[in-house]
């Protein structure tokens, strides 16, 4: 609602009796001598926070990513709870554990019946758009408009599906990453002033088969980049796994994800393992070039259209992802490098310039968060909590110290066994369980890199068995049902 605009007209304006029945609660929980924010949430596919050089990476430079830190607040301990694309997507907009809302893999459709963010704030007078990836085969219910790629979708010329002709397919020229955002810029462009918006901008990329916009990749071609200190992890002492997961650059990367190039004929071990990193990396980093470019782009539409006040902007990616750490590509294991999701945060007068935070948040928890800052009653079977506090810089009393993650596709492409596991802002705990029976222990003081399984190291065990504790207590929580299928019902898959 404009600043200066009465609530009546307001209630004319929007017109619907629905909407009008519930806007005291709109207007006085959120009002707050404000009106209520626009929410643009933007998530890229696979970008992991260590190539966001505001979360100190050695490899590549954000600057627009930077620029929104600086300008908001960067979290530096939020987490997923299942490390894969369409899971945690529906994590994200129900604001539950996948066995609630029923997306534990990625070969399920989720079910577009159930509550979602954008259904919850319709009511109170929000416009929803969804632009980009969606990737979870339903047609996409709650926003009144949505313009998706089918699928993966495609880096260059990409098809999209919208709401008046779906199932059906619109080809638009140009770069994937670009056509999204104008899509996105176009929307804000055009929405009714009157109405906050909830823009859902999900780029493709970076995701794997790494296809980058010439002019970045002419930046890349010729980089040396830094390699990761873990990069010839042998694994000794970890799950067996871990030892049979499916996605090592030396025996497991696919020629594609090298730019259609094979290896040098001969090339073996260390050297092979160097060449592909080499290879992967300045793909995957031209890549996201494009995506701090774009972020430019959609930083300066709000200023100028003045929009920037207004505006939550959130920045994140569904998971993140290997780059070489553990000798790996792709993602999927609770380890730190992709079970972290980058997440940065802007909403000037509100959230401190340049503030970082340390707790830990879940992606089941930007639901509710949106909904807290659109003074909308949080579901009670919602699962994640509202940090709307945090970002204000004050943490609520009895704010999580321990969060759960669960794993379930397998058998599946890169073969990485189901899991569950707890992590605290010092330890971790991992339970394999599907074809295997073994559990991995993290001390993440004194081996962040996670290279130690101390699950059998004597001066772990009081820590370990208080850890299970917990675990199962968390399970009970978020009523993780018992037992747990070894193997859930397989369909088909795809390559990446
Ligand atoms: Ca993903």
């Amino acid at each position: 609602m404009l600043r200066n605009q009465s609530r009546r007209d307001f209630i004319k304006t929007v017109g619907a009796g629905a909407v009008a029945a519930t806007l005291p609660s709109w207007i006085y929980s959120c009002g707050r001598g404000q009106k209520p924010p626009n929410i643009l949430f933007i998530m890229s596919d696979d970008h992991a926070a260590h190539a966001i050089s505001c979360y100190g990476s050695r490899i590549n430079q954000t600057p627009n990513l930077d620029r929104l830190a600086a300008e908001g607040m960067r979290f530096d301990n939020c987490f997923c709870t299942n490390g894969i694309c369409a899971p945690s997507r529906a994590s994200i907009l129900t604001g539950k554990y996948n066995h609630l809302n029923g997306m534990l893999d990625n070969k399920l459709e989720f079910d577009g019946s159930q509550p979602t963010l954008p259904k919850l704030l319709k009511p109170v007078g929000y416009r929803t758009a969804m632009i980009g990836k969606w990737h979870m085969k339903s047609e996409p219910t709650g926003f009144d408009y949505y313009k998706i790629v089918p699928g993966q979708g495609k880096y260059f010329n990409p098809d999209f599906q919208v709401k008046e002709t779906w199932p059906e397919t619109v080809t638009e020229s140009g770069y994937v990453t670009d056509v999204i955002t104008d899509e996105a810029i176009q929307y804000m462009q055009n929405a009714d002033r009157r109405q906050p918006f909830l823009v859902m901008c999900h780029h493709k990329a970076p995701h794997r088969p790494w296809q980058p916009h010439p002019k970045h990749w002419k930046q890349f071609r010729n980089r040396e980049i830094p390699e990761p200190p873990t990069l010839f992890d042998d694994y000794e002492g970890k799950a067996e796994a871990v030892k049979n997961a499916e996605m090592t650059l030396e025996h497991h990367m696919h020629p594609l994800d090298t730019g259609g190039i094979s290896p040098p004929e001969g090339l073996k071990g260390k050297e092979l393992i160097r060449w592909r990193y080499q290879l992967y990396m300045r793909n995957y980093l031209a890549c996201i070039a494009s995506i701090d470019e774009n972020i430019g782009r959609i930083l300066d539409f709000l200023k100028e259209s003045k929009l920037e006040q207004n505006t939550i902007v959130a920045y994140t990616s569904d998971q993140g992802f290997f780059l070489g750490d553990h000798g790996w590509f792709d993602k999927r294991f609770m380890y730190e490098e992709s079970l972290r999701m980058p997440l940065i945060i802007r909403y000037p007068g509100l959230v401190p310039n340049g503030s970082v935070s340390k707790e830990m948040v879940l992606n089941v928890d930007f639901a509710p968060t949106f909904l807290d800052f659109a003074g909308v009653d949080i579901p009670a079977d919602m699962q994640g909590e509202s940090f709307r506090k945090i970002l204000r810089g004050r943490t609520p009393r009895h704010w999580r110290q321990a969060m759960y993650y669960h794993y379930y596709e397998y058998p599946a492409w890169h073969m990485v066994d189901a899991h569950y596991g707890i992590r605290t802002q010092r330890y971790k705990l991992i339970h394999y369980y599907g074809y295997t029976d073994e559990w991995e222990f993290f001390d993440l003081k004194n081996d962040p890199r996670e290279l130690k399984n101390g699950y059998n190291m004597p001066e772990y065990q009081a820590t370990i068995a208080r850890l299970k504790n917990e675990l199962y207590a968390l399970q009970t929580y978020y009523k993780v049902k018992k037992p747990i299928p070894k193997q859930i019902e397989k369909s088909e898959t795809s390559l990446f």
